[in-house]
């Protein structure tokens, strides 16, 4: 499906009232969950634990006036709100802004969606903007709390590029960052290491590309090798092609650990199913086994998992709110394995 015909698709759904329509049809249909905040846009919500309290580090989605295009330039983001609370479903806070655009020294602009790792005291927010050549960039900003403010190192990190960092702190305590994203994420245009501005996407019939992953140095600023591709393969071993749109990456990494597997999740292909695929190691590769959430109202899916007091749960946006795909809504739903490890798909509607 074109990018057109995919937003004509979802936006038919965009209505900010709930229940809502739902494909131009008259019957309704109810969102499973409500927006966490409301008296601001929030998305691309990476949340966390950090001593006993949840913390969402969302994008934070404002009205700037640009108009739509494939590259995402209405989504024009120039800070982050960090959102906490103590327990699901109970009060949450919007803690201010943790850290401005104008005080990252070499950013140029689109503050897109960010994580944040916490070790021996210091909290990091990991960021991707572009840069003043307007070339998408992760940086690392620290705090001694885990709502910032946060203070921007002076360079981006060394190695990084595209968008969508996501750190995962392995159980023999190393840190990795996943990263990537196709289209306005620009991932389309490094090859080894190297900038083409004339690069294009794949054809069909190419290999897909592949996310990113980095072993982070014990500074937690730097990276200690050269971004690596992540193999995501299919029950045979075999990577996927870019015309396999349902399984392939797109954008919006995201890793945890399951009972001792590695379970790399990620927005697909232009099908924008939030999928999951497992691995015996942080590098992959990953079989792809299946689809964590369908698409949601809006153009983008992206989403975190994290175990809360024993549950699991599911962060991720839609656009409920203002039915416009660059002013979104984070979420918050329970996610369950089957016995077997996999994981219950959820539809954001019912
Ligand atoms: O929020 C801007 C971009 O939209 C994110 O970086 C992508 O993952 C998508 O959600």
């Amino acid at each position: 499906m074109t990018y057109f015909k995919f937003i004509a698709f979802l936006s038919i759904t965009a209505i900010c009232a709930s229940p809502f329509l739902v494909f131009g049809q008259s019957k309704k249909i109810t969102p499973i969950s409500q927006p966490l905040v409301s008296h601001i846009y929030t998305a691309d919500p990476s949340a966390h634990v950090f001593n006993g309290k949840i913390y969402i580090y969302p994008s934070h989605d404002i009205e700037a006036g640009i108009k739509e295009n494939d590259l995402g330039d209405h989504f024009d983001m120039r800070d982050y709100h960090i959102l906490s609370m103590d327990s699901i479903g109970g009060k949450v806070t919007d803690n201010g802004v943790a850290l401005d655009k104008k005080d990252i020294p070499w950013a140029g602009r689109q503050l897109w969606a960010p994580d944040a790792a916490y070790k021996n005291g210091v909290y990091y927010l990991y960021f991707p903007i572009k840069d003043k050549q307007d070339i998408f960039r992760i940086g690392v900003a620290t705090s001694n709390s885990p709502v910032g403010p946060f203070k921007a190192e002076t360079e981006p990190i060394k190695g990084s590029y595209s968008i969508d960092p996501c750190v995962f702190k392995n159980s023999d305590g190393n840190y990795y960052i996943y990263f990537g994203g196709i289209w306005g994420g620009q991932l389309q245009n490094w090859t080894n290491g190297s900038y083409d501005v004339s690069a294009t996407l794949r054809k069909p019939n190419e290999e897909a590309i592949m996310p990113r992953v980095a072993k982070l140095n014990s500074d937690m600023k730097t990276f200690s090798e050269e971004a690596r591709n992540i193999k995501i393969v299919d029950a045979q071993g075999n990577t996927f092609l870019e015309s396999n749109n349902d399984k392939r990456f797109f954008e919006a990494a995201w890793m945890h650990q399951f009972k001792g597997k590695y379970y790399f999740s990620y927005s697909s292909g232009d099908t924008h199913n939030i999928n999951y695929a497992i691995g015996n190691n942080p590098y992959g590769p990953f079989t792809y086994k299946g689809i964590v959430l369908k698409p949601v109202q809006g153009w983008t899916n992206h989403h975190s998992i994290v175990e809360i007091k024993g549950k699991w749960y599911l962060f991720y946006h839609d656009t409920q709110i203002s039915g416009k795909t660059h002013l979104r809504n984070v979420k918050v739903t329970e996610l369950k394995y089957n016995a077997d490890g996999s994981i219950q798909t959820i539809e954001a509607y019912k």
